[in-house]
């Protein structure tokens, strides 16, 4: 990584950005291989990173290098490669532990994804605490992740869910959570720290605080936070945090459940299998110690090597430079977008929201922009984004939605603006 990659969101001449007062990439570009390729005879431009990031050489090397030449299962044998294998995997595991301060190792479970992670709280913990007539508090800019297993935990125990109502300018409404937290005295509160459909950016540290003063834990979705900015679980005093390695430069497969120590040690096992035991009898088994216990079977040994060189990748560009660039972008982004004719952008202004961006033009459905601005290699999505109950809220059936990175630029952002403007001028025919 060269040192102009610390530059954040300067304005500046860049190879890696254009000519002057351009927002140059804040990671090298040259570092991610795909940013090289031709979409439809056009360069690529990748607005879709919300959905899931690209990965830098350094995270397809680490990987490639590890299975080369270390690979084997891991915590099952006595020779060299399985002893390589288990210190790469374990070591993965101390970089994500210190990528969002958490006190302990043990305190981090690799799960599959996200939706995983929430999953596994949803199932233990909620079995082994919700009652009927109990409350677990959510909101409407949830995505479907943080909804929908805390509906089937409701189901399996006779709990109930409740909601944080959105705002019209896509805030979640302050004066209803604390109604809410006095009124269903809810049992946990299950947020998401960054809107995957607005980008907004609720303010969770003071709504944890709330939720644990009226006796509530709570659980952040952390997917599209983690990968954007500096997340420290004990400064925001959460019980629970979910992420995914997809979205932060990483590879699928692999995602992380970051608890509380007491909370993951009172809490039963998730999947039952090999790895999680510490012995098995025909009459009964006992669980390994954490995080075994909720690592059942062969995990995904060489994506956790691809996310511990991720998270080396992103703390060595510092995860407050990489907030300070989709910052810049995304003011500069606001501003650009709402000169195209026609367009309605989602969401609260730039300084309560991350780098993701939704937005209607005129009555052009999102699936056609979305498909005509691929035909100019500019990849962004379309569709309810997982999150239908936003859509309802706002009365649309569907929004685009561009979302940066590391590696995007102010000049990736004009070429948006420009494709928009064209879109617009061809279905005005
Ligand atoms: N959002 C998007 O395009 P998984 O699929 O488990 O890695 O992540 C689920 C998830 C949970 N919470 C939030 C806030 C998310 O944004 C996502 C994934 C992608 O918006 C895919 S739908």
């Amino acid at each position: 990584m060269s040192d102009r990659s610390v530059v954040s969101g300067a304005v500046t001449t860049d190879v890696d950005g254009g000519g002057a007062g351009e927002i140059p990439a804040l990671a090298p570009r040259a570092d991610f291989p795909i940013l090289a390729r031709e979409v439809n005879g056009k360069p690529l431009i990748y607005l879709d990173s919300a959905a899931s990031s690209q990965k830098p050489t350094q995270v397809l090397d680490a990987m490639d290098t590890f299975a080369r030449t270390s690979y084997s299962n891991t915590h099952r044998g006595a020779y060299t490669l399985a002893e390589e294998a288990t210190g790469a995997y374990e070591r993965a595991r101390k970089q994500v532990a210190r990528f969002i301060n958490a006190s302990s190792v043990r305190e981090v479970i690799f799960t599959r994804n996200t939706t995983e992670s929430i999953n596994l709280v949803a199932r233990t913990w909620a079995e082994a605490n919700l009652r009927p007539g109990d409350t677990v508090l959510t909101t409407e800019m949830e995505h479907h992740s943080n909804i929908v297993p805390w509906q089937l935990a409701a189901e399996r125990t006779g709990a109930r869910v409740d909601y944080v109502p959105l705002t019209d300018d896509g805030e979640l409404d302050q004066a209803a959570y604390e109604r809410l937290l006095e009124t269903a005295k809810p049992k946990l509160v299950a947020l998401t720290q960054m809107s995957n459909v607005l980008g907004t950016l609720p303010p969770v540290k003071e709504m944890i605080a709330k939720a644990h003063a009226m006796g509530a834990l709570a659980l952040l979705d952390g997917a599209q936070s983690v990968p954007h900015l500096p997340v420290d679980v004990r400064a925001l005093d959460c019980d629970f945090l979910a992420f995914s390695a997809h979205k932060m430069l990483g590879p699928t497969g692999i995602g992380a459940l970051w608890g509380r120590r007491e909370l993951l040690e009172a809490m039963p096992p998730f999947l039952g299998g090999g790895s999680m035991i510490r012995e098995v009898k025909m009459s009964g088994s006992t669980w390994a110690d954490l995080p075994q216990k909720f690592e059942a079977g062969t995990p995904a040994i060489i994506e956790a090597v691809g996310l511990g060189a991720a998270v080396a990748y992103l703390s060595a560009l510092g995860m407050e430079q990489v907030r300070a660039h989709e910052h810049a972008l995304t003011r500069y982004a606001l501003e650009r977008l709402a000169t195209v004719p026609e367009i309605r952008i989602f969401g609260p202004g730039a300084e309560a929201r991350g780098g993701t961006i939704s937005f209607t033009l005129g009555d052009i459905h999102a699936h056609d922009l979305a498909t005509l601005l691929d035909r100019d290699g500019i990849a962004i999505r379309a569709g309810h984004h997982c999150a239908q109950p936003i859509m309802d809220r706002y009365c649309i059936p569907a929004t685009a939605r561009a979302s940066f990175y590391v590696y995007s630029t102010s000049s990736e952002v004009d070429a948006l603006a420009e494709a928009l403007e064209r879109a617009h001028g061809v279905f005005a025919l």
